[in-house]
């Protein structure tokens, strides 16, 4: 029987929705070898839509040996760095060819707005394969004076580090697909890529043009499946030479313990409670709207969400009054729709994540201003929402909501170590923003605050140039620009007697 699709998704994405799903491995569509698969709904409806092949470990072994077989001996390894260049050069025209499918998939199953997915998602993944594919040739050691001139030769050699098991999430499915293969290729690594449970599809059809841009078989690997079923095997396979995470804190330090069976090098990408610090001099329009959309961007399934919104009290009435306003105006409804601004959550099980940490907040005290409710009689609608009077204790103060939900907090300071202490007053260290005109205060404070990414007077940058990632609880090493070709590459020391 043909599953329900929304009428307004092209016949062309809704044929590629509707298809047998298959995982990719050593250059084939295959199904799991035990044959089982599992559902994949819409969030704007709560339909299931699709069925995709479960990994468990006998695939994950498949995939791992199939990248570690290609990695040690396959056309990949004896591949010119420019024709690696060129493949992900491909790759990227490839994706901006079918952007318009692209921008479908990923509406229809994480529920993101389709002209969101449309300007931001697929460009941006387009952009990260093309800048990593400039990176391929680039790659390069140097040459050392040692301590005994003219006795000595030596340098060294940047070699990819092996094979790479990378595991994504689901609220940007296919740019954390980019960013994770594209440094990964760049350096000449071999991957298994695992998909998150909640949004296969956009993955799967990425897998395609994988196959028809011509990368040797093996050299990616694409598999569906669960965290405890296919993720924890492939994070601990002993023919993993790197793992590369994007998720929860909590599965961040299980990605730890599982690979220190055999001493993986591991960059984690985890949570986020991010600041956005508004101060009375600057340019008020321009921090109201961007502030907001610094929490409701992506349904506030962001990990670098601007979810504590820190105002000095001489604005705050009008700036939390600003963001309510324009949190209430924002129009909800089913991604596929071309005039919706804020989609559904991922699934159940994040709606009623976030709606319990709104009851919680109300629990503890915090005031709504606006929103705090679910809403629509079907799929997993939260209206956007601005809680105030909440203290740093609160649970909503302290932990990752990742939902449309913003706690505004007062500061009185002109002192600014003792901002960056306020802001600095959580676990995790992802990214802060700073709305200022004043070019002072923005860069001493970008100083001092402990997080991998400041924005100044904007956020939510995420060029491809630019490195990111977490200071403390946020995770280990960086993501795009150079840094992240690094976290794919040993260095070889050589020494020569002369
Ligand atoms: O994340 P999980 P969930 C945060 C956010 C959200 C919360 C829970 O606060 O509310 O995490 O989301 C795979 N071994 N972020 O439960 O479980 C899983 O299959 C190996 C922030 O969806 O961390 C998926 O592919 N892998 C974040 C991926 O990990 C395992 C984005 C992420 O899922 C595994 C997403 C295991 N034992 C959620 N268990 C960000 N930093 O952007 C699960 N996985």
């Amino acid at each position: 029987a043909t599953l329900p699709i929304d009428s307004r998704v092209s016949t062309r994405t809704a044929d590629f929705i509707g298809q047998k799903h298959r995982m990719f491995i050593d250059g084939r569509f295959v199904v799991a070898a035990s044959g089982k698969t599992f559902p994949v709904y819409n969030p704007a409806t709560g339909e299931v839509i699709a069925h995709v092949p479960e990994a468990e470990a006998e695939d994950v072994d498949r995939a791992v040996r199939a990248a570690r077989a290609a990695f040690d001996n396959g056309p990949w390894a004896r591949m010119k760095p420019s024709e690696r260049g060129r493949l992900l050069w491909k790759l990227g025209d490839l994706l901006e060819k079918h952007l318009e499918e692209f921008a479908e998939l990923e509406s229809i199953d994480n529920g993101k707005p389709v002209v969101v997915a449309r300007a931001a998602d697929v460009p941006l993944a387009v952009d990260m394969f093309r800048y990593m594919g400039g990176w391929a040739t680039k790659i390069s050691g140097s040459t050392l004076s040692l301590s005994s001139p003219g006795e000595f030769h030596s340098y060294t050699l940047r070699e990819p580090v092996g094979v790479a098991a990378q595991i994504i999430p689901w609220n940007f499915p296919l740019l954390m697909a980019a960013w994770k293969l594209g440094p990964a290729l760049a350096a000449g690594c071999t991957v298994v890529l695992k998909l998150a449970e909640q949004t296969p599809l956009s993955g799967l059809r990425l897998a395609e043009l994988i196959h028809e841009a011509g990368f040797p078989e093996g050299v990616v690997n694409v598999l569906t499946g669960f965290g405890e079923g296919a993720g924890a095997p492939l994070a601990a396979h002993e023919m993993v030479d790197k793992v590369a995470f994007t998720g929860s804190t909590e599965v961040g330090r299980l990605i730890v313990r599982a690979a220190a069976g055999n001493l993986k090098k591991v960059t984690l990408e985890l949570g986020g409670k991010s600041p956005a610090i508004v101060f009375p001099d600057a340019d008020m329009d321009r921090a109201i709207a961007g502030t907001a959309s610094a929490i409701f961007f992506n349904q506030g399934q962001c990990c670098c969400a601007g979810s504590r919104l820190m105002v000095h009290e001489k604005v705050f009435d009008q700036v939390v009054e600003g963001v309510s306003r324009i949190a209430a105006k924002i129009k909800i409804g089913p991604g596929m729709d071309p005039s919706t601004e804020l989609g559904p959550l991922v699934s159940d099980e994040q709606f009623q994540r976030v709606t319990g940490y709104i009851r919680a907040g109300v629990d503890e005290g915090a005031e709504v201003l606006t929103g705090g409710h679910s809403t629509g009689d079907r799929g997993y609608f939260v209206q956007p929402t601005v809680l105030a009077k909440t203290m740093p204790e609160m649970k909503v103060v302290k932990e990752e909501i990742f939902g449309p939900v913003v706690c505004a907090q007062r500061f009185s300071d002109d002192d600014l170590d003792r901002i960056a202490a306020e802001a600095n007053d959580t676990v995790f260290g992802l990214a802060a923003s700073i709305w200022t005109d004043d070019l002072s205060t923005a860069h001493k404070l970008a100083r001092r605050i402990r997080a991998g990414t400041v924005w100044i007077n904007c956020h939510n940058i995420f060029d491809a140039t630019l490195p990111f990632g977490g200071y403390k609880e946020s995770g280990w090493g960086r993501e795009k620009g150079e840094e992240a070709v690094q976290n794919y590459l040993e260095t070889k020391a050589v020494a020569v007697a002369l």
